[in-house]
């Protein structure tokens, strides 16, 4: 069997820099495009910033001004003059608040096929529905990346989605996505890539490709990708980038490790219930339960498409009146498309709020529901509190069960709704690239506007031979980013000032965590599966480290979670069931010989003192993950890394 033979080996084997294509060995990629957003990209550009380098060094960077978009005080005004002057001092493009959600725009604009493509947001996979390798990391990561350097990661295994019969009527993309996350669940996709194949991969459009890449997030997969083939060339003639399509096809006789088979004619409209992208139900088994809110958009169903589809199934109708339906465009296309046609006209007189072409609601920013109340939302996480209404009821579902809802004022199985309206996608794309603002030719003499709201990055200390940790909190499984560090209106703007934001760690599930953290010396959390599934945001390893948490240890991690931890020198250590079951909320943990361990061994010895016993843990780690965490974390080692950056183009 070759790695090189499905799309996702051809395209790491064109970008390899170090190391072999072996499933679960460490190899060294070439970037040939990074994304940011206004949300992580604060740090990033601090990241580059110290990195000292002149010039981005990929094929493109992008940085979006899309998740702190709400101006309740200066900070995300402050925020957005420091990255529109930051990316045109490095030679990276400018997406202006306004212009959309970093994902459908990169879609629209940017994404090119058999490309790489590395995002500072845990959503960047969307542009796996245009055949591209494109994949989440920490902004460690993408600040290097832009410096020209590798990205390190595991090779994946490769799963192969075979897609077979059609869609029925009243079921989307967002269906396909949420039966693999039903049957395979949040940890379905750990360790690999899932690629999609079969006779009716061509029966999907690229945004509905794109949906089924987003979303493959949720599965905890590396990314997702499609090929790229007669669709995805008619999609970038529509965008008038016909010149950017490269065929790109699984070789004949590919050997997957895995093959899941989907019968697309076998779906039915899906939920997924609160509070887990995985607690997937057919609607019809929910029907009947009251809705108090209905939120459309997200980078996960709010292209040209579905939202016509909206406009279509809106039009004409009232939606009920116990029921807020809010609407948020993916970019300014779409939003610019719909308005030029009257779609909009249509979502307005059916009694829809429509706000601003941004992330919103997904992320917390404005539209928390009503307390108790259910919301059902086109998007792709229903993380606990997420919404900002902690005993919210967040129901993930497609546009077409979303309008339903609006209009029903529950759960309904849209067929409901009479007649299937047919939309098809324009000859053309509206394309207007006017709040874009490209790198100009001369960076060197441009001033980076340092607003208050900006705080310099901490120093961090080199991995300490002796650590005497308080184990301060002991959790389940599947903790998400969320939990670790909440999204929404007040903390976000935070992202720019560690101190601030250090104080909303663990806020919801414990609160109190950071106060005890700050007095109780050095600390360390346990959890159990899948620790910090989610979002990409290194906030999330920063801000505990910033407290005094040293160690992490857990049933298993995240992926772009543990990155993170490492990048900034916090130990993840691997435990069982039973070193799990032995420790407890309070303890008090010492490690000894930890360079030495962390240098060369695969265990380490977990000292109870007060119960006087002894556990193990593992330490799985790459040799320069060793490194990394013995420096105090990946920047470090930056002037390592300085020598290292050659340019590539
Ligand atoms: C999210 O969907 O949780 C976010 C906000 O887009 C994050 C990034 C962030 O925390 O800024 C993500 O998915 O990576
Ligand atoms: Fe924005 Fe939500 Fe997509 Fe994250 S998941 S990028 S918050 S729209």
């Amino acid at each position: 069997m070759s790695y090189r033979d499905h799309i996702a080996g051809q395209i790491m084997a064109a970008h390899l820099l170090e190391g072999e294509l072996i499933p679960g060995a460490e190899i060294g990629l070439r970037i040939d495009q990074t994304l940011t957003q206004d949300a992580t990209g604060t740090l990033v550009y601090l990241e580059v910033m110290s990195l000292g380098i002149d010039r981005v060094r990929t094929k493109l960077s992008v940085s979006y001004m899309d998740h702190n978009t709400l101006q309740t005080g200066h900070e995300n005004a402050d925020d957005h003059l420091f990255l529109q002057s930051a990316a045109a001092r490095y030679g990276a493009y400018f997406s202006r608040p306004g212009n959309g959600i970093c994902h459908q725009v990169h879609l629209e604009r940017f994404g090119i096929p058999g490309q790489t493509l590395l995002g500072s947001d845990s959503h960047t996979p969307t542009a796996g529905g245009l055949g591209m390798l494109a994949m989440g990391a920490g902004g460690v990561d993408v600040s290097l990346a832009m410096a020209g350097a590798a990205f390190y990661m595991t090779v994946p295994r490769v799963t192969l989605v075979r897609l077979s019969g059609e869609l029925p009527p009243w079921v989307g993309a967002k269906d396909v996505i949420l039966h693999l996350l039903g049957k395979l669940t949040v940890r379905g996709g750990l360790g690999k890539i899932m690629e999609y194949g079969g006779p009716a991969v061509k029966r999907l459009s690229v945004p509905e490709r794109a949906t089924i890449t987003n979303m493959g997030a949720e599965l905890g997969a590396w990314t997702s990708l499609f090929p790229s083939d007669e669709v995805t060339k008619r999609f970038l003639a529509v965008q008038k980038r016909q010149e950017s399509w490269t065929p790109i096809h699984a070789r004949e006789g590919a050997d997957y490790e895995e093959v899941i088979e989907i019968d697309l004619s076998t779906l039915e409209p899906l939920v997924a219930c609160p509070s887990s992208p995985d607690a997937v139900k057919p609607v019809q088994e929910l029907s009947g339960i009251k809705v108090d809110q209905v939120a459309i958009g997200s980078c996960t169903n709010s292209s040209y498409r579905d939202l016509k589809l909206v406009a279509e199934l809106l039009r004409g109708k009232t939606i009920h009146p116990e029921v807020s339906l809010v609407i948020a465009p993916g970019s300014r296309q779409v939003l610019s498309m719909l308005a030029k046609q009257g779609s909009l006209g249509d979502m307005i007189d059916a009694g829809a709020r429509i706000l601003e072409v941004a992330c919103g609601p997904c992320i917390g920013m404005g539209q928390a529901p009503p307390s108790g109340g259910v919301s059902v939302r086109t998007f792709n996480r229903n993380f606990p509190g997420r919404s900002g209404t902690p005993d919210g009821h967040v129901y993930l579902a497609s546009p077409q069960v979303a309008v339903a809802a609006a209009l029903a004022g529950r759960l309904v199985h849209p067929a409901e709704l009479g007649a299937l309206p047919d939309v098809a996608d324009p000859e053309i794309f509206l394309v207007d690239d006017s709040m874009i603002i490209p790198p100009p030719a001369k960076t060197d003499e441009i001033t980076i506007r340092m607003s208050p709201n900006i705080k310099p990055l901490p120093e961090l200390d080199q991995l300490p031979d002796y650590l005497k940790l308080k184990l301060l909190l002991k959790l389940g499984d599947n903790i998400t980013t969320d939990d670790i560090l909440p999204g929404g209106s007040k903390v976000l703007p935070l992202r720019s000032n560690l101190p601030a934001i250090s104080q909303h760690v663990y806020a919801l599930k414990a609160p109190g965590f950071a106060e005890e953290a700050r007095s109780d010396g050095d600390v360390v959390i346990l959890g159990g599966e899948n620790y910090g599934q989610g979002s990409s945001r290194e906030h999330a390893a920063l801000a505990p480290r910033f407290l005094g948490v040293r160690a992490v240890l857990a049933k298993s991690f995240a992926r772009l979670h543990r990155a993170n931890l490492i990048n900034f020198g916090v130990l993840p250590v691997l435990v069982r069931n039973r070193e799990y079951d032995q420790m407890e909320q309070g303890d008090e943990i010492e490690l000894v010989d930890v360079r030495k361990t962390v240098a060369e061994n695969a265990e380490i010895i977990i000292n109870l003192m007060k119960k006087g016993q002894e556990l193990t843990g593992r330490l799985d780690l790459s040799q320069r993950e060793r490194k990394v965490l013995l420096a105090g974390g990946r920047l470090n080692l930056d002037n390592l890394v300085k020598s290292r950056c050659a340019p590539f183009y």
